[in-house]
């Protein structure tokens, strides 16, 4: 027996369960496995529950998925005990719903914080993995189940000089727990996803001078947040458990009629009433239905795209910049879309500036500022690096995981990730991941992907347990097919025109696969259903 590093409780080095992170899927994990009856050990880098709601602290980060939505719904006594207060919750409401779940079900017990999992080893002899923890424990477990999130693992600046700058640096996805003060201060932000445009209005609000460095524009539509709007709540009220089905039979995981309208050959009333009815809703799933082809042809998604580039014009008063901030690269939908609270009327305020760096590129980072090719020289007190994330099999790489042997993730990943159903990798017995790539996950609301996958996993135990194995490990021709059928459905849409981070564009080296699943929640679930009533299907049990 072992301590945890609390030192609260004493720990088990030999579990059935081990599961590699405490968000939302690795809460879910636990309680759902308990629940069966499997010895389990959750370990988590973090010191506290929440996973992107523990990390993500900086100003103005909020869902982008309803918060209707963005919560679990696998019980109705935990929906009853908790009220969101607005449409898009705020960080630090999120994180107080983790930690929320984590009391209701008394989690915490069985998870080690501070704990981060550096090393997994399979040995086939003993039938088990063997993990190594970076407090350099060791445990034993029969299965063990990586939910390390697919954007948890940020993505270094990779700018010349970065590490010279004299004055603070903070990145969006580790900002400190206190919250900072920019009042006063001149500001640099580096990046424009959703995290630097969630963030840049509210900064601009505290610093005497605001410069955005954007390397992309990206499309932006306003949030609309307040309170949660009583015509979302209705149905809810009117029947739960039919809007949770009816949102894990969806297309992405939130309750929406699929249309039939072609944009292409909708006459130009019905494109804008369309377009500006799901622009008015100030939700992403709506935005990205306004027709059946938007994101299969490009005169249809250009259609979408040039509305939002109309909005961009009728906000931003400055001509060159509202041209700047208008996404011209990409389709609209192949890079995730931001949801917005008064971004682009931030760039109005005189003492904001943005820097367009495909005509002026940053040159170095210098210790008192960032330096542009034309010869021009920047000083700041503070540089924000809101720069994203090496995503979806960043974290599951980041730890040494050899399976049978001898080979590493790493190696056979490097080609481009490749798994049965996004569940499981070949060569690795025992080992699932939660939204791993090849599944849903981040085309989807998450919350309704990581309960189908936690509830699939866990089937999936106990299954094994009642027939009396203890291995499971896919066929290299079941992996292959849905490989194979996760691309060609890729490949009939717009998404890998675009360097994206779905498409690995974002880090350097990084092959160009399009990482998640795009065939839908509904058709997943079914397919995955499917492996089940034919005996898992495409599985070697022993
Ligand atoms: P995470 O929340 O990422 O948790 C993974 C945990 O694993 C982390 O705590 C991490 O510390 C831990 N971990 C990783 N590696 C190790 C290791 N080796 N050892 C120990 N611990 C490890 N999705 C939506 O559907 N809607 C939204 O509105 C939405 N908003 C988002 C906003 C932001 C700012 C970000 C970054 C993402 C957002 N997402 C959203 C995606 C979000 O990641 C998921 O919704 C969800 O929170 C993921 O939960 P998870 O438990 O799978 O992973
Ligand atoms: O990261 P991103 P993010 N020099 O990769 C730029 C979820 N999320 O943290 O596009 C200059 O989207 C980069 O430029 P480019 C959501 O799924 C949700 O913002 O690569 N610029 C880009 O502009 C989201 O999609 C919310 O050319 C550099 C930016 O940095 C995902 O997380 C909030 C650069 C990174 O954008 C990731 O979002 C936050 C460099 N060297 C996150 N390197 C919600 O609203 C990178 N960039 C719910």
């Amino acid at each position: 027996m072992q301590r945890n590093t609390r030192g609260a409780a004493a720990r088990p080095a030999d579990v059935d369960v081990v599961v590699v992170g405490a968000g939302f899927a690795g809460l879910y994990l636990l309680h759902k496995l308990r629940g069966l009856g499997f010895s389990v050990r959750v370990l988590e880098a973090a010191s506290d529950v929440g996973g992107t709601w523990y990390w993500n602290r900086y100003p103005g980060a909020r869902c982008d998925i309803p918060t209707t939505d963005y919560t679990f719904g696998f019980d109705p006594a935990l929906e009853q005990a908790w009220r969101w207060s607005e449409k898009y919750a705020t960080q630090p409401e999120i994180l107080r719903y983790a930690q929320f779940v984590a009391e209701f079900y008394d989690l915490r017990r069985d998870i080690d914080f501070d704990t981060r999992v550096e090393a997994a080893l399979w040995d086939e002899a003993d039938g088990r993995w063997h993990l190594r923890t970076s407090t350099d424990e060791h445990i034993r477990c029969r299965f063990t189940i990586m939910a390390t999130g697919c954007l948890s693992q940020p993505k270094a600046p990779e700018i010349t000089g970065a590490d010279r700058f004299q004055g603070a640096t903070y990145l969006t996805s580790r900002w400190p727990q206190g919250g900072v003060d920019f009042t006063g201060k001149r500001v640099a932000v580096i990046g424009t996803g959703s995290s630097g445009i969630q963030s840049i209005p509210i900064i601009a609000r505290q610093a005497s001078q605001l410069t955005v460095f954007q390397r992309t524009p990206n499309f932006s539509i306003p949030a609309g947040n307040g309170p949660v709007r009583e015509e979302r709540l209705a149905p809810l009220r009117a029947d739960r458990a039919a809007y949770r089905q009816a949102a894990r039979l969806s297309r992405a995981g939130v309750p929406l009629e699929p249309t039939q309208v072609y944009g292409r050959y909708s006459p130009p009333e019905v494109r804008a009433e369309r377009f500006e009815a799901a622009w008015q809703t100030g939700e992403l799933i709506p935005i990205l239905s306004v027709f059946a082809d938007q994101i299969l042809f490009k005169d249809a998604n250009e259609i979408v795209c040039e509305k939002v580039r109309e909005k961009i014009r009728a906000v931003v008063h400055d001509p060159e910049t509202a041209e700047a901030l208008s996404p011209r690269d990409h389709a609209f939908g192949t890079k995730r879309p931001c949801l917005d609270t008064g971004y682009y009327a931030t760039f109005n305020l005189p003492h904001v500036r943005l820097v367009d760096l495909r005509k002026t590129p940053i040159e170095r980072i210098t210790e008192g500022g960032i330096a542009l090719s034309g010869g021009e020289s920047l000083t700041f007190d503070a540089i924000v690096y809101a720069t994203g994330f090496d995503a979806m099999t960043g974290a599951l790489v980041a730890v040494d995981i050899t399976g049978r042997d001898g080979l590493t993730l790493k190696d056979k990943w490097a080609p481009g990730p490749s798994t049965y159903l996004g569940l499981m990798s070949r060569g690795f017995p025992n080992l699932f991941t939660i939204t791993g790539p090849g599944s849903p996950s981040v085309l989807s609301n998450m919350m309704v992907s990581i309960e189908q996958h936690v509830e699939w996993v866990a089937d999936c135990l106990a299954a094994l347990r009642a027939q009396g194995h203890t291995r499971i490990e896919p066929t290299a021709a079941a992996e292959a097919g849905w490989v194979q059928h996760a691309n060609d459905c890729a490949d009939i849409t717009l998404y890998p025109s675009a360097n994206s981070w779905y498409m690995g564009a974002n880090v350097p080296g990084k092959p160009r696969v399009f990482l998640p699943y795009v065939g839908g929640v509904d058709a997943y679930r079914r397919a995955c259903d499917e492996v089940v009533a034919r005996d898992y299907l495409g599985f070697e049990r022993s």
